[in-house]
């Protein structure tokens, strides 16, 4: 097989691949540095370097394999143009890169015209993932599964004894799970980032003081690469001022768009991930210093607002760990809803039990939690909403007086906490009997005439606003 693009992603992916037992592995890159740099650093790995597409392709054995990992985008375009005028119909070209699942599918779709197989994959884990076992999230054909299978099998993650891989669904199913994979990641983030300000601003503990509080809750229910990885940026001192890293790095947030992906998607969906939505809100709103600077002097509440609301810090920090575990909850359902919601849109058959447990490894978001998740579809695949599983309905009641809690503490001292409060927010409304919708409803059919459905019969309705204001049966226009 061979990879087709060595930067760190490609070269540690080829790395990968060529230490299991009996794989040759080809590789080539459109510049030739990158190659033999690979190929010196690496002897061990025994690569097969090819400086043309011609040379891949007579290098690889046939039906071909090769899986490109190169910056999303046009890159990706033009080297499946290559890819496909050396290739042979049967040959699979895997596209590892961060590509948007539309591009995805209309990859697939021109690309099976030729013959020639084409399987859209997300990859999660970062380089040393790639390495050392990654998520893997590949689309594309069952035909192309059955060779692949056993390729992506030994080379992924392995967590509780399963390989973290899965065909997730036809064309574009799997670059979609792993754009929502890095939707989730974004809502995970900012919740940890929000958490660790409420302790501090309303503790006063130090960042390495707090590192402990993260070590802490790492050995509980909230066990997770990032809660463990937090832990280690916050007991990080800076060596140049002997301040803690946290309090030296500028407090702006990048963003490289997946999160802003699955936004966007999930508005075409109609479904609200609002936690998804507030992180990459948070991250934008952290990026614009000049608009920071001009509202800097806006009234607050007064200084002291934090500390006279923590009497007992110990009690505080639960109630924040309960409220976190609560927001987590909630955007992993969201993200979950987003899936199922796409694979209805485009066809997919996913089988959201089994993406949950190849995120159990290799991925940035691998936490216990998941084990939850999974147990939630394993016990019924057709739930509604995953937070309405009994495990998480009992989660929630534990947690849901201090979620509140820490909401309204956060609102009264003016900590920003946009994940927590959307995250209760949307829980509340999901459980209201009775939502202010029905109002909403009545202003449009006001303004525009829109109709509005009554609780107590069929039928389509309504009143006449600029009339004698009784109601007439109308057509369904909402
Ligand atoms: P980059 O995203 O930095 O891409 C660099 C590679 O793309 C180089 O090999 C470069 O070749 C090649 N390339 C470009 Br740029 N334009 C090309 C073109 N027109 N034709 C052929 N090759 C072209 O590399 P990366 O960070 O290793 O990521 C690779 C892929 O994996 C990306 O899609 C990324 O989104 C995805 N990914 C990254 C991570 C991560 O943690 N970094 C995780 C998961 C997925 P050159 O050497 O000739 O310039």
């Amino acid at each position: 097989m061979g990879v087709v693009g060595l930067a760190v992603m490609g070269s540690n992916l080829a790395r990968n691949l060529a230490s299991r037992e009996g794989n040759t592995v080809a590789v080539f890159n459109r510049s030739r540095e990158k190659t033999d740099h690979l190929l010196q650093a690496h002897p061990e790995a025994g690569f097969v370097a090819a400086f043309s597409y011609e040379e891949f392709a007579a290098a690889l054995t046939t039906p071909r394999t090769a899986i490109i990992m190169v910056k999303a985008g046009r890159g990706t375009d033009a080297v499946i143009d290559e890819l496909v005028r050396v290739f042979e119909p049967g040959d699979i070209i895997v596209d590892g890169g961060n590509a948007l699942f539309s591009d995805t599918i209309r990859r697939e779709k021109a690309v099976r015209e030729t013959g020639i197989n084409f399987v859209g994959m997300g990859v999660s884990g970062g380089e040393e993932g790639a390495l050392l076992g990654p998520s893997l999230m590949p689309g594309g054909s069952d035909e192309s599964w059955v060779t692949l299978g056993p390729i992506l099998r030994s080379i992924a993650a392995i967590a509780e004894g399963e390989p973290c891989v899965t065909h997730v669904g036809r064309d574009g199913a799997g670059h979609f799970v792993k754009m929502i994979h890095n939707g989730i990641e974004y809502a995970d983030m900012q919740l940890i980032a929000e958490a660790y300000d409420l302790i501090r601003r309303g503790t006063g503990k130090s960042p390495a003081e707090i590192a402990d509080v993260f070590a802490e809750w790492n050995r509980g229910e909230l066990e997770s690469y990032l809660i463990e990885i937090t832990a280690e940026v916050l007991r990080q001192s800076d060596a140049a001022t002997g301040r803690p890293l946290v309090d030296v790095i500028v407090d702006q947030a990048g963003a490289k768009g997946t999160g802003a992906w699955t936004v966007q998607t999930a508005l075409d969906l109609g479904v609200p991930v609002s936690g998804i939505a507030e992180a990459v809100f948070a991250r934008s709103l952290s990026s614009h210093p000049e608009q920071r600077a001009a509202a800097a002097g806006l009234p607050g509440p007064a200084e002291d607002a934090v500390g006279t609301s923590v009497t007992d810090p110990d009690a505080f920090i639960e109630q924040v760990r309960l409220a976190l575990y609560a927001s987590k909850i909630v955007a992993y359902s969201q993200g979950f809803d987003a899936i199922r919601a796409g694979a209805a849109q485009y066809g997919w058959q996913i089988d959201l039990g089994a993406v949950s447990r190849i995120w159990r490894g290799g991925c940035i978001i691998r936490a216990q939690f998941l084990n939850r998740i999974a147990d939630a579809y394993a016990d019924a695949a057709d739930l509604s909403v995953l937070l309405s599983a009994p495990y998480f309905v009992e989660a929630l009641g534990r947690a849901q007086d201090s979620w509140r809690s820490i909401v309204a503490t956060a609102a009264t001292a003016g900590i920003p906490a946009p994940a927590f409060s959307s995250s209760l927010a949307y829980y509340d409304g999901l459980r209201a009997p009775r939502l202010p919708a029905a109002l909403i409803q009545g202003q449009r059919d006001f303004f525009g005439a829109h109709t509005y459905r009554r609780i107590d019969q069929d039928g389509t309705f309504h009143t006449l606003w600029s009339g004698d204001r009784s109601e007439t049966a109308a057509e369904d226009t909402h």
